[in-house]
């Protein structure tokens, strides 16, 4: 007798990092949100609300709008920045090579399971979580027990970090 061995998917907890402040960024914010949603491979948990944040780097530009996104993927952590990077070139997203310069969109994969990944093109979890107000907050309202793998518990990194700057939008 042949048994077929269904292969079991393998889900994981992944959080996205969303922000944008060119183009009517609560739009491309929420445009982004549907697009990530409706990837295959990808199903929503939960959306945080919208955070209107100052610039980190160059102060010449627009405030931002910041979310953050869990879900859970089936989509390995490369092909999900893939996918993530498409989204942004599909709105409108130029790379004009200013490091932290204005952007419709700006996706990043702050968290990918309990994965710790160091490649030239993918660092997870994002190196900047643990001094970006504008992802601590938004991130701890999804999930307040999460440790963040390497850097430690979401409620010690927000308590080291001031939400200066920083405004829930309603
Ligand atoms: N990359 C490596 N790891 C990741 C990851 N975990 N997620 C690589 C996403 N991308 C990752 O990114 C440069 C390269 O990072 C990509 O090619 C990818 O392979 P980029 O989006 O092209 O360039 P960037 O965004 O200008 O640079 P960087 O250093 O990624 O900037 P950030 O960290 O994305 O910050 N201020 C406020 N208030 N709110 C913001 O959201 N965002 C930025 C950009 C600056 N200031 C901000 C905000
Ligand atoms: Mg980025």
């Amino acid at each position: 007798m042949i048994s077929i061995k269904h292969a079991e998917t393998e889900l994981v907890l992944a959080f996205i990092g969303l922000g944008s402040n060119l183009e009517n960024p609560e739009a491309q914010i929420q445009s982004a949100h549907r697009a990530i949603a409706d990837l295959d491979g990808v199903e929503e948990l939960a959306f945080s609300g919208l955070y209107q944040s100052v610039p980190m780097g160059p102060k010449d530009q627009p405030d931002y709008i910041n979310a953050v996104m869990a879900v859970k993927t089936s989509l390995p952590p490369q092909v999900f920045l893939r996918c993530l990077q498409s989204i942004e070139h599909q709105q409108g997203r130029v790379r004009d090579g200013q490091r932290w310069g204005a952007r419709t969109l700006d996706l990043d994969l702050l968290i990918y399971g309990d994965q710790q990944i160091q490649t030239p093109d993918l660092t997870v979890p994002h190196p900047g979580i643990a001094e970006r107000a504008f992802v601590l907050y938004p991130l701890h309202e999804l999930t307040s027990q999460i440790q963040v793998p390497g850097m430690g518990k979401i409620t010690d990194l927000l308590e080291k970090c001031p939400a200066s700057g920083l405004k829930r939008l309603n």
